[in-house]
């Protein structure tokens, strides 16, 4: 390996890699839908646990249900990790979480056949459930909620159940815990945004991690007769929801700030053409970089909905279920990267994520970077996401080298 011509991993074997694992969960319309601990969960957990073996890692699962293979180091060191998460949201696409895994265990296949030896030991950790309660990671740095009903899927599934099934353990969840093992965490991600597309930008450098906010949102009215009860007698649950969708939409479109607001479920019932809703649930998705904005806009939201339920005669509870504080990148590593960008000769910038990740949670017990690679029109969690080849491959040789970097 010489600075002209560093060491390359094997772009046809990763293209093989992220094709492969796609097939787990496709559906009709390209998209994946691989849930948290379903059986294409599980499926395409077999498949990486083989991929990482034949990387020659030794592989073992946590009590998270974290899957993680091991590459030994030279050196008895804290380990050099690096992973994310293959779990998607109901329609996601092949690179969300799916790049981060695969191009780890592409980096360690590159630098065996090389017989690049480092330092430290090389992990890569395939994250339980980032897309919902984000156990894997939480658990692993130690900000896990005691209450297992907080983890309780949405088909009604309790965590202890789901756990069991992908080889972890709720009663031993604490044993995740990482603290102090992990030497640095590097995530190689899309950036599921447009800022590298818009800038034709090669590689994005993050310099933290938004904080996300999740509420569980139930509202109670009457459900009565569509045709006999009067307008004025009404306590329709999906009017009083509907006031509130509006509100928070408008909350983040007209607070100064970078602020983002999504109401993105909703259920209704009895959900019937002529009876007045009853009952309405919904999720409030709140995001910033900043802990201190996120509190007060929550407290505007909690006046909100105050105002809409005297307003419709309803009643309305907010429930947070998820709460993930906002989380810097290490600036040393974050300058490894950029010296690798420049050694490859890469366009790169430096840009916050608005999306949430693994390595914002794992960032709490080790110094944390990411890269990211460009996302088509800056779409994802659509079967429209798309990366690439030659945009993978890029990202996977930053990986690679900020890696070797590191661990010198
Ligand atoms: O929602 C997120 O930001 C991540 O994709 N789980
Ligand atoms: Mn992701
Ligand atoms: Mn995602």
């Amino acid at each position: 390996m010489t600075t002209s011509n560093p060491l390359q991993i094997n772009g046809d074997r990763l293209r093989q890699s992220l094709d492969d694992l796609a097939q787990i969960g496709q559906l009709e319309n390209g998209g994946i839908c691989r849930l948290a601990f379903s059986t294409e969960d599980i499926q395409a957990r077999a498949w990486v646990r083989s991929q990482m073996e034949t990387a020659g890692m030794t592989v073992r699962i946590d009590a998270a249900g974290n899957l993680i293979g091991h590459s030994p180091g030279q050196e008895d060191l804290p380990v050099l990790a690096t992973g994310s998460h293959i779990d998607t949201v109901p329609v996601g696409g092949k690179y969300d979480g799916c790049l981060g895994v695969l191009a780890g265990i592409e980096v360690v296949r590159t630098l065996r056949e090389h017989h690049c030896h480092l330092r430290h030991p090389i992990e890569v950790i395939v994250f339980s459930d980032e897309e919902r309660s984000v156990i894997g990671s939480k658990a692993m740095a130690g900000e896990l909620s005691a209450d297992p009903h907080l983890y309780v899927r949405l088909d009604g599934t309790p965590i202890q159940t789901c756990l069991a099934q992908v080889g972890g353990d709720w009663d031993q969840i604490h044993q995740a815990r990482r603290s102090g093992q992990i030497a640095a965490f590097l995530e190689l991600h899309v950036e599921q945004g447009g800022v590298l597309e818009a800038t034709g930008t090669e590689i994005g450098i993050v310099t933290g991690v938004v904080g996300q906010y999740r509420f569980a949102v139930r509202i109670i009215g009457q459900p009565n007769h569509a045709g006999s009860t009067p307008m004025n007698d009404r306590q329709d649950a999906l009017v009083a929801a509907s006031y509130l969708v509006v509100a928070v939409n408008h909350l983040a479109v007209t607070t100064p700030g970078e602020q983002v607001a999504t109401v993105g479920h909703l259920t209704v019932s009895p959900n019937a053409t002529n009876t007045i809703p009853g009952q309405v649930d919904l999720h409030i998705d709140l995001r910033d970089i900043s802990a201190s904005h996120l509190q007060r806009l929550i407290g505007q939201i909690k006046l909100d909905c105050d105002r809409i339920a005297q307003a419709t005669n309803t009643t309305i509870t907010l429930d947070p279920f998820l709460e993930i504080r906002p989380t810097l990148a290490d600036r040393r590593i974050m300058n490894v990267i950029a010296q690798v960008c420049q050694q490859q000769q890469l366009s790169h910038c430096e840009l916050p994520s608005r999306a949430g990740h693994d390595a914002q949670e794992i960032g709490r017990i080790a110094p944390m970077g990411m890269i990211f690679v460009p996302s088509r029109s800056g779409i994802s969690h659509s079967e429209q996401e798309f990366t690439s080849l030659e945009q993978c491959i890029q990202g996977t040789n930053v990986l690679l080298h900020s890696l070797i970097r590191l661990d010198a």
